[in-house]
């Protein structure tokens, strides 16, 4: 019951939290729109992001806003499957594991309902949400992620660390290549969900 409390508070914050980047979202996705018409882009590597969030129960339980969308899985049946596989399916990256060329362009759809991010880490781990982070096993934050250092937007949110990007439902984030040259293996994660994963190797 603390859990939920707790995770029902640091969702709200989050969810102002993500209000406060969605004007910078939405530029930025016109942009990406703008450069994409000229075609130069086709052999980017597309990563999408996707969740199934219900608005009417998200939006409830984690506050306006927080989901937009056409999504089924209820708030109810999130934390459910949360608790009980320590992950939730449709909330993922697609694909989760891919090769790519070193230096290969990419870019990121969202194609969820939530805010996510994505984010290069060192190693797998705990995101922003305390409590997210508890229910699916990832009980240290990552560095890349969060800054336990900053005061964060509410009791058990962390603040995210500097640079990482809040990508809002239906954003188009251009990114750059996923393989720097001479790297092997890179990992990335959703900061806010951290079972959200993507490993990439060199083709
Ligand atoms: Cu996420």
């Amino acid at each position: 019951m603390r859990v939920a409390i707790l995770f029902v508070l640091g969702m709200s914050a989050l969810s102002s939290l993500q209000a406060q980047n969605r004007v910078h979202l939405d530029q930025k996705t016109s942009q990406t729109v703008n450069s994409g018409s000229s075609g130069s882009s086709s052999d980017s590597l597309v990563i999408r992001i996707r969740d199934k969030c219900d608005p009417a129960t998200f939006n409830l339980a984690v506050g306006p806003g927080a989901c937009v969308g056409d999504g089924n899985v209820t708030f109810q049946a999130f934390i459910a499957e949360l608790t009980e596989d320590k992950k939730v399916g449709a909330w993922r990256f697609n694909p989760d594991q891919t090769e790519a060329m070193p230096g290969q362009p990419a870019v990121v759809e969202s194609r969820g309902g939530e805010t996510h991010t994505f984010t290069k880490v060192a190693q797998f781990g705990g995101g922003v949400v305390l409590a997210l982070n508890a229910l699916s096993d990832n009980p240290e934050p990552r560095y890349e992620c969060a800054d336990p250092k900053a005061v964060g937007p509410a009791p058990g949110v962390l603040a995210f660390a500097p640079g990482v990007v809040p990508i809002g439902a239906g954003a188009v984030v251009p990114e750059p290549p996923l393989l720097k040259i001479g790297k092997h293996e890179q990992k990335f994660q959703c900061c806010i969900h951290p079972w959200m994963r993507l490993t990439v190797t060199a083709k």
